[in-house]
Formats: C-alpha cells, structure tokens, sequence
C-alpha cells in the first residue's frame, strides 16, 4: 500500500473529516518524497474567528470544575491509547519517525494526560500569615484565557499534548497552529480530541463548548494572527530561536504571556570515571535517535584526554552498526525532515571542517532509491575548539567531539554557547556529579548523570534558559503558566485595620 493509501487509512480509522481533506496544499512524506494528502489551510480571517470562538468557550469552560475538566482529559488519555499505533504510524509517515519514535511521541501524550487528570484535583493555592488580627490571605490560581500553541515538526503531537492538556484542565480553551510540515497528524488530534469530547458529554451530561479545541493550519501570517491578538493570554511557541526572536517582543508589546521552548546545544561531559559501557550507548540514543532532529539531541561531546581515543572509536563502532533507511521497516535512523533540513546539515558540515574538524559520515544516502527523500549518515566531527559552527544548533545529525583536561574548563565549555536547554555528565564521581548539578555547574534546564540529553519524561519541567527562550513545559509546576494568580485579603472583623500599622483618621 502506497503512503498515501496508508494514510487515508489511518485518518480515516481516526474519524477525521474529510472537510480537512480538500484543500490545495501538498503534503509530503519525508520518507520517500510522495505526496500524502492536500489540505486546506485557513487565512488569517480565520484565525480571526477561531480566536473568538476560543475566547467564548473559555468564558463556559472556567466555570466547569476543575477535576470535570480532568475527566475530559482522562477520556482523551484513553481515546489516545486506543489509537495510539494509528497515530504513531502517521507520526512515521509524516515526520518520518522510526516506528518506536512515533508510539513513544504518543506514549508522551498518553502520560500527559494522566498527570493532567492527577492535577485536575491538585490546582493548589497558598494560605498565607496576614499581619492584621482577624485577616486571611491566600493565593488562588484561576483560568487565563485562550491558550496559543505553536508547535515544530519534529514532535507534531506530543508538544501540543503537553499545553493542551494542562489548558484545559486549568480551565483554558487551545487554539493551536502546528508545522505547516505535519498538519496531517494535527488534524488527527483534533479528530481525536472531538472523539473524546463526544464521550464526555454523553457519560458527563456536559457540554463541551465549540471550539474548546481550535486548529489552524497555515504559515507564518496565521501564527502571526495568534501572536498579535490581544485576547490570546498566554502564546506556548516551540521552534527555533529564530522564530522565537520575532514572537516574544510581539507577545510582550501587548503584555501578553509567553512561554517559549527554543533552539537546544546539548553537550554530554565523559569524565574519567565514567561507565563508557552507559556512555556510549547514550550518546548514540543522542546523537542520532530521531535522525538528530529533537531539540535535547546531543551536539556536543566533551571526553576527557586520558580516555577520548577510546570513546571516539566505540562511538564510531556504534555508529557504524546504526541501519540507515525507511524508519518503519526496522531501521533506527530515518530521514531528515526535507531537502532544507539536508542543505543546512551540509553547510554546517563545511564551515566546522573548515574551522579545523575531521569528519566522519555526514554524507547523503539513498538517494538512488528515493530521489526525493534526505537519508544520511549520523556526522562525527573531531573538533580542535569550540568554535562558531559548533556553537550553532543545527537540526541534524551532527556531533562536534572534543577532549578536554581540566574539570572547571569543561564546564565552562559547556556553558559557553548561547542555548541551555539539556546538558548531561557521565560520571562515577560524586563530587564532579554534584559539582554539575550544583549552581556553578551546567547552565541548562535539564542536567542529567549518567543519562543521555535527549529523552526526558514528561514528570519533570521541560525547557531551558539562556537562547533557549527560559519557559517550562509539561510536568512539575508547569501548570502555573496557564492559570493567573490571584492574592486575597479577607477581613472577617468589624474594625479596618491597615497593612504597615498605618492610621489613616
Ligand atoms: C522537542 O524536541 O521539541 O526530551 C521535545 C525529549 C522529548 C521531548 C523533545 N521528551 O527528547
């Protein structure tokens, strides 16, 4: 069967609406070039009204409690399960996803709902001490508005799941606008999400308000739409720093909110210590899972003198072992996302061998057998310093390796480039561990011991500092991104006692 055919399949099986499936805009497979589907995408008027609609569903959502709420989040946790190899396949098809990549992008999205519906009952304000005799005060956290989700090709699904679900259990309606490179598997979470929304109501006797859950599918003009309005509270961007550079003044011209999750520069420290056994299985999991296009891949690899030649050759060993091709035929490395994502592969290439690296793979293959398709080889590049081009996040398989000698030089190192999303040590050293971990130590985050950069569960707070934009996502107290908080201060006496003992008669 044709990807085409595959996919209408799988759309269909996933209850989407064939209203999507009309449009003048092509969608192509990342793993063989082949056209997948035209979709319509929608103007900026559009967004317009979506974002009315959204701002009205909000108005009834807030109102439902909090754990109602929670149930609609459960019901998609389960609708999500019972299709979560249709969508880990169209994650395949579109974003070209090794097979286990897919199901685990929707294992991702599957975990978020559980720990939206365990939060649902958990919104937890504050009491506080009030210095006035018979005062209370406490800190309450209420719905924020319409939450603006945009989101990157490289998890179609998963990053949309990690806002939404928190949205809308903190009382928020979505309006969200994926990657006009995977609006295919977008279109099917809303199929999913009204799937859910239907059984809600038939189980809950509530309704779930038109357009609690709104897609846009367009380019930048429709982003821009989200960005602009005044009554989107809260814009969740996950992309380049690039794209964020042009969001965040925008958001904040308007004193809207903002939560952004940008370009990573991941590096992993291999200390003397280190189980190199762990080491090396993680920097390939790192390096080259997801064909090098998460935003936690490894980039950056710092072994200590005494042990890199021995590193640099299992490493080497291991990518030498890693199956290049279709990622749903068993292969672990699959395609780059598009011809773009190979010419920036290969220019990045140029310019670090120019700085003085030596390179290994790097190179295109395949091409004979899918002409349209961008398969390669995972690069190595021995770095003689850290220069320019490894400072530099590019997305695609390129690892910058270089030794150093001394502990406090590596960690500055590792600091010393403008992202700080994932860092890792590998170490068996307690006090260089800790030293990472420690406010002196990694920058980042996420910092990790003996575990790879990319990969992090949904549990903890995900996003990073510096370029990386500073916003948290997913797990922890992420949730207070998305509810406003509110002081209160009740006096249950019959004088009016003012705060700093001031007496104002
Ligand atoms: C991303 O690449 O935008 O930690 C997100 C990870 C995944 C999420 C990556 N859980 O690699």
């Amino acid at each position: 069967m044709s990807l085409a055919n595959q996919t209408q399949a799988l759309l269909a099986k996933m209850g989407v609406s064939d209203a999507y499936l009309n449009g003048d805009y092509a969608v192509h497979s990342p793993i063989d070039g082949s056209e997948l589907a035209k979709v319509a995408l929608h103007s900026t008027d559009d967004a317009h009204t979506a974002i009315a609609q959204s701002k009205a569903a909000f108005i009834t959502w807030r109102t439902i409690p909090a754990p109602k709420r929670g149930e609609l989040v459960r019901i998609l946790g389960e609708v999500l399960r019972e299709h979560k190899d249709d969508l880990g396949a169209l994650v395949s098809i579109e974003a070209g996803k090794i097979t286990a990549e897919g199901l685990g992008e929707v294992q991702e999205m599957i975990d978020i709902c559980d720990f939206a519906v365990g939060l649902s009952r958990q919104l937890y304000g504050l009491t506080i001490a009030s210095e006035r005799p018979s005062h209370h005060m406490r800190e309450t956290w209420h719905p924020l508005g319409v939450v603006g989700v945009i989101s990157a090709f490289n998890f179609p699904v998963a990053v949309w799941s990690w806002n939404a679900a928190l949205a809308w259990v903190c009382g928020n309606s979505v309006v969200w606008k994926p990657s006009e490179k995977t609006p295919l598997t977008a279109i099917a979470c809303q199929a999913l999400f009204e799937k859910a929304a239907t059984k809600f109501t038939q189980s809950t006797g509530i309704t779930v308000p038109q357009g609690l859950s709104a897609l846009l599918l367009g380019k930048a003009d429709v982003g821009n739409a989200l960005v602009e309005s005044h009554d989107v509270a809260l814009v969740s961007a996950t992309g380049s720093t690039r794209m964020g550079r042009l969001v965040a003044p925008k958001v904040a011209e308007r004193f809207g909110k903002c939560l952004l999750e940008l370009g990573g520069n991941n590096a992993m420290i291999v200390t003397p210590s280190a189980d190199l056994e762990l080491a090396v299985r993680a920097i390939l999991f790192s390096a080259v899972g997801t064909a090098g296009q998460r935003c936690t891949t490894l980039r950056r690899l710092f072994v200590h003198d005494s042990i890199k030649d021995v590193v640099l050759e299992r490493v080497k060993k291991s990518y030498a072992s890693v199956s290049i091709g279709n990622p749903m035929q068993g292969n672990l490395v699959g395609p780059l996302i598009d011809k773009d994502g190979f010419d920036a592969m290969q220019i990045a290439i140029s310019r670090a061998v120019a700085e003085g690296g030596v390179l290994t793979g790097g190179e295109r293959v395949l091409a004979d057998t899918h002409p349209d398709a961008y398969y390669v080889k995972p690069a190595i590049i021995e770095m003689p310093s850290q220069t320019d081009a490894v400072k530099t996040e590019t997305f695609a398989p390129i690892l910058y390796v270089m030794s150093y000698s001394d502990f406090d030089e590596v960690i500055a190192l590792q600091n010393d480039v403008p992202q700080g999303l994932s860092s890792c040590i590998f170490s068996d050293s307690v006090k260089e561990a800790e030293y990472f971990l420690s406010a002196s130590g990694s920058d980042c985050g996420i910092a990790n011991v003996n575990i790879g950069t990319s990969g992090a569960e949904i549990g903890g707070a995900f996003g990073g500092e510096k370029e990386t934009g500073g916003g948290r996502e997913s797990g922890s107290d992420a949730w207070k991104n998305y509810m406003r908080r509110q002081t209160n201060t009740v006096n249950y006496s019959s004088e009016l006692p003012l705060a700093q003992g001031i007496v104002f008669d």
